[in-house]
């Protein structure tokens, strides 16, 4: 058999920078303000909350005044001024450490708020249930799905302003991810060494509510705040009841939950744990994850304005200098934090722009390893059954528009021939006979796109390991690359580099079904390939050929897929 020259076909420039052509020349789209549904397909604006939240505040503070003027009231706050004792030896004043701790969260989160929105508007809609049915959406910040079947999930993607997104650009979530996933990692151990400190030090009895009073306190303390007249504040040593209760939910509970939320939308954790992500699915995890930010959103903003206007210096000076006087000490070390945040935040979104390769190895180099950790994974089918299967599917990518391709579909795909060669023993050209005649494999999955939209359907057709015993890959076959018969966003066709020991999994295969009838053109016609450990868009669609190979860096532009040359996707991306 003679080798097909499919390398030639690809795009070898080799990307430095992000540029106006970016995806393809993608031009900005702006969505619309988010709104939540209400009922079947009303739509409720959530600026509506702005006014609303100052409406509920005038109302609250009128009704707390009032409260204030009942007797029973004030023997309830005399009774329970705000804050719950301390057990005997709790440590008094905050600890030094406890400042840098402090600082790097704040400035970590920065990056992961940024970059997580950047992800969201990706795929600006959410679901509860993992079917990404258009309609059935609970949020979204993008019109309703136009009733058009060439409308993909990418035309779907928003932009950010840039300052806001990081980096913010229209369908720039591979970028996006590095930063997320990277600065999660930093976080993630700001966190762990922040809860052996607190535990070591004792701190952990000022933020972990130990009886009862605590209720009784905070509600003291809600009331005292809203009615204008606060309590007086004894933060070096004890935090209010309503505080204590705040930063124990964000401390023990949100930055807990972020973290599982997170792990829940990516394949490998879920194509692992089938318990957990049965209940927790991919659309749940992504739609929880979201209320964990408006937490943590929510918290800063009321954080903030409670430490700056219940007295800044004393406070600063508890988180910046560790002392709990009232000199200008700690609001010079905060200002001068701010400064830094400031700067980073500035330059976060342009650096990337100029240095993406950069940010992905970085970001590479952060996540990588557990992402390796968690990839060695060998699900078998028959977690879903045809009933899980999604009503709807999104479509992604462009389709295939060669006159070569044209030819074939026209005739059933009758002369078409995919072609298996490289580094292996029996290269073979195999029409679409031939594969229909091999041992049929078929599974019922869920598809993650990276975008976070997902869909289950049934594919029907030959496992990979077939295609291996057939062809025999030598020993130095290391990587499997996929070649498309459609091009990508930019010049060159769709490719796709997968490590050779993934093609062994029960749930690696070539697809020539979909639900039961033959691959309908969107979905990859006549072929595409199934690799359920990783997300969607290494799965390429309208596959002409495969070849083995030891080393990709000299295919296409050299970083192992289409995304990864042209958007700075990773090359593994099972998390
Ligand atoms: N040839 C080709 N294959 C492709 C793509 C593409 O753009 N071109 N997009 C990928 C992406 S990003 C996803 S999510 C899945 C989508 O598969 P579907 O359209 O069948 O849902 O296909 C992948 N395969
Ligand atoms: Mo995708």
């Amino acid at each position: 058999m003679r080798e097909p020259g499919f390398r030639r076909e690809l795009d070898a420039r080799r990307h430095q920078r992000v540029g106006v052509d970016w995806a393809g020349g993608l031009p900005a789209q702006y969505g619309v303000a988010p709104r939540v549904r209400v009922g079947r397909d009303r739509w409720f604006n959530l600026l509506w909350l702005i006014p609303l939240a100052f409406l509920f505040l005038v109302i609250g503070i009128a009704v707390a005044k009032g409260l204030r003027e009942l007797p029973s009231v004030q023997r309830f706050i005399e009774a329970h001024p705000g804050d719950s004792e301390l057990p005997a030896g709790a440590p008094v004043g905050i600890p030094a450490w406890l400042g840098w701790q402090h600082f790097l969260n704040a400035f970590l989160m920065i990056f992961i708020i940024r970059s997580g929105i950047t992800v969201l508007a990706d795929h600006p809609r959410l679901y509860w249930t993992r079917n990404s049915t258009p309609g059935s959406e609970w949020l979204r910040m993008q019109k309703p799905v136009p009733d058009d079947p060439d409308y993909t999930a990418k035309a779907d993607s928003i932009t950010l302003p840039d300052g806001v997104g990081l980096p913010g650009r229209r369908h720039s979530i591979g970028l996006a991810r590095w930063w997320h996933l990277g600065a999660d990692v930093l976080w993630l151990v700001n966190g762990v060494v922040f809860y052996v400190l607190l535990f070591t030090t004792g701190q952990w009895v000022r933020l972990v509510p130990l009886s009862w009073e605590v209720a009784p306190n905070a509600l003291s303390v809600a009331i005292q705040y809203l009615s204008l007249d606060w309590p007086t504040e004894n933060g070096w040593n004890n935090y209010n009841s309503l505080q204590l209760v705040s930063y124990f939910v964000t401390v023990f509970i949100a930055a807990p939950a972020a973290l599982i939320t997170g792990l829940g939308m990516s394949p490998a954790l879920s194509t692992r744990f089938h318990r957990v992500s049965s209940v927790l699915s991919i659309q749940l995890a992504r739609s929880l994850h979201f209320l964990v930010l408006c937490w943590f959103l929510v918290f800063i903003v009321v954080h903030v304005t409670l430490v700056l206007t219940t007295g800044a210096l004393r406070n600063l000076n508890h988180m910046y200098a560790a002392n709990d006087s009232g000199t200008w000490v700690g609001f010079g070390i905060f200002a001068l934090s701010l400064v830094v945040m400031v700067v980073a935040w500035v330059a976060a979104t342009p650096v990337t722009y100029r240095h993406p390769r950069l940010v992905r190895r970085i970001g590479y180099a952060l996540i990588g390893p557990a992402q390796r950790l968690f990839e060695h994974i060998d699900s078998k089918a028959g977690r879903y059954t045809d009933k899980d299967i999604s009503p709807f599917f999104w479509a992604n990518g462009r389709v295939p528009d060669s006159e070569e391709y044209r030819v074939l579909r026209a005739d059933d795909f009758r002369d078409y021939r995919l072609a298996v060669y490289g580094l292996v023993e029996n290269p073979v050209e195999l029409g679409l006979e031939d594969l229909r005649s091999m041992p049929y494999h078929d599974q019922v999955t869920q598809h993650f796109c990276i975008q976070g939209w997902s869909g289950v359907a049934r594919w029907g057709g030959v496992s990979m390991s077939t295609v291996l015993d057939l062809v025999r890959p030598r020993p130095e076959a290391k990587w499997v690359v996929f070649y498309s018969f459609a091009q990508g966003s930019d010049e060159g066709i769709y490719y796709d580099v997968h490590a050779i020991e993934q093609m062994r999994y029960h749930l690696t295969m070539l697809a020539l079904d979909m639900n039961g009838e033959p691959l309908p053109f969107r979905h990859g016609a006549p072929v595409r390939l199934r690799n359920e450990a990783q997300l969607g868009f290494k799965m390429v669609k309208w596959v002409k050929g495969i070849e083995f190979v030891d080393d990709f860096s000299s295919v296409g532009g050299g970083l192992g897929g289409y995304n990864n040359d042209h958007e700075f996707f990773g090359y593994r991306q099972s998390i």
